[in-house]
């Protein structure tokens, strides 16, 4: 009897797949050597100092300070008006008789007249500019009518 031996025997090819790189290697692009960049040392600190000071200037000059006042059938009315002292005032006097002559006289308590205001004739308005006057009483009056009287109070 014949053996036969030729079971085949199977050859394992071991591959070896490991791929090798072929040619030469590439130079590598020189880095440049970074230089050290100068950290900024202390921040500035700017802060702001004093504020300015908002100086008040001059107050402006006030204005007059108008009153009226009229006279009729020989009265004053109102017969007590009030300004303020120190500040320029107008008096807007309106006669309103028509038959008569009126004025406007200030004058201090004790009598010295300081302001006497041009008369009217008949129906007409006129506006006295009275400067400035000290604080206190004065009287109000008409020149030609001697009993027509008012009060004025500066203060
Ligand atoms: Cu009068």
């Amino acid at each position: 009897m014949a053996m036969s031996t030729d079971s085949p025997t199977p050859s394992i090819a071991v591959a070896s797949s490991s791929p090798t790189p072929s040619g030469s290697p590439v130079a590598a692009p020189a880095t440049p050597t970074a230089t050290a960049t100068p950290a900024p040392t202390a921040k500035p600190t700017a802060k702001p100092t004093a504020k300015p000071t908002v100086k008040a200037t001059a107050s402006p000059t006030p204005k007059p300070v108008d009153i009226g006042i009229e006279a009729r059938d020989s009265v004053f009315s109102p017969t007590s008006l009030t300004v303020p002292a120190a500040s320029d005032f107008r008096i807007k006097f309106a006669n309103a008789d028509v038959a008569n002559t009126h004025n406007v006289t200030i004058s201090s308590n004790a009598g010295a007249l300081v302001f006497n205001g041009k008369i009217t004739v008949g129906v007409a308005t006129v506006t006295y500019v009275i400067p400035a006057l000290p604080a206190g009483d004065y009287r109000l009056g008409c020149i030609v009518h001697p009993a027509m009287t008012a009060a004025l109070t500066v203060r």
